[in-house]
């Protein structure tokens, strides 16, 4: 990968140039440095361009959006801005996520005390890239009149945290399983004698959508 950046002048000795790249979860994959030294790759020395041609191993298992990031820093360490642009990694033989095996209740009762019913949503996602691959899996849910009520992630995270959706856990049994779930509390005020249809689709790191399951809910 050839990595190159023109700073407004030269500085020969007195300022480093620096560059990084991060995988899609932001972890630093590789640093180092470009120069401005005319040897290869760097085609002239002293002109204010600064070159590097580091050999990087992407890993295939972690495809999406990698982030090159350029700085320079002088000799007492003052640094200029960061300066970012992205890679997009594919993967040319990707293919989709896929769902099955939902397992959500046909009818939702309403309940009369002021406690809510908890009804469990559970998909099982796999990915022929692998599980790191599935980078969502999405429930939207969908009024009579086809307008959208929510839209709500399902996880995989073995309720390890209380989730912001609905300020409680997920209810998922295992964490990193391919088995994703939500947990919808239901309270009295709810409206009865209707339905919603929630469809269900994965995301991968490649933007590749799943199939859709879909699955209508009567609420009585
Ligand atoms: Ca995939
Ligand atoms: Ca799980």
């Amino acid at each position: 990968m050839l990595i190159s950046a023109r700073l407004d002048k030269a500085y020969p000795n007195t300022v480093n140039v620096y560059y990084q790249i991060e995988d899609p979860d932001k972890s630093i994959l590789t640093t180092g440095e470009l120069l401005d030294d005319g040897k290869d790759p760097d085609q002239t020395q002293f002109n204010g361009v600064y070159t590097s041609r580091p050999i990087v191993k992407f890993p295939s298992t972690l495809l999406g959006a990698y982030t090159v990031s350029i700085y320079a820093a002088n000799k007492t360490g003052d640094q200029s801005v960061l300066i970012s642009s992205s890679v997009i990694l594919f993967n040319g033989s990707n293919t989709p996520p896929q769902l099955s095996a939902l397992d959500a209740p046909d009818t939702v009762f309403v309940p009369t005390g002021s406690a809510p019913s908890l009804i469990k949503i559970s998909i099982t996602a796999v990915d022929s890239q692998g599980l790191s691959d599935i980078v969502s899996v999405m429930l939207r849910s969908l009024r009579p009149d086809s307008t959208v009520a929510g839209l709500f992630p399902l996880y995989d995270d073995g309720s390890s945290s209380v989730r912001p959706t609905f300020n409680m856990v997920s209810g998922d049994s295992v964490a990193n399983d391919g088995r994703y779930t939500l947990t919808i509390p239901i309270f009295n005020n709810t409206q009865k004698n209707t339905f919603r249809d929630f469809i269900f689709t994965a995301t991968d790191r490649s933007s590749t959508l799943s199939n859709t399951v879909i699955k209508r809910v009567y609420i009585e």
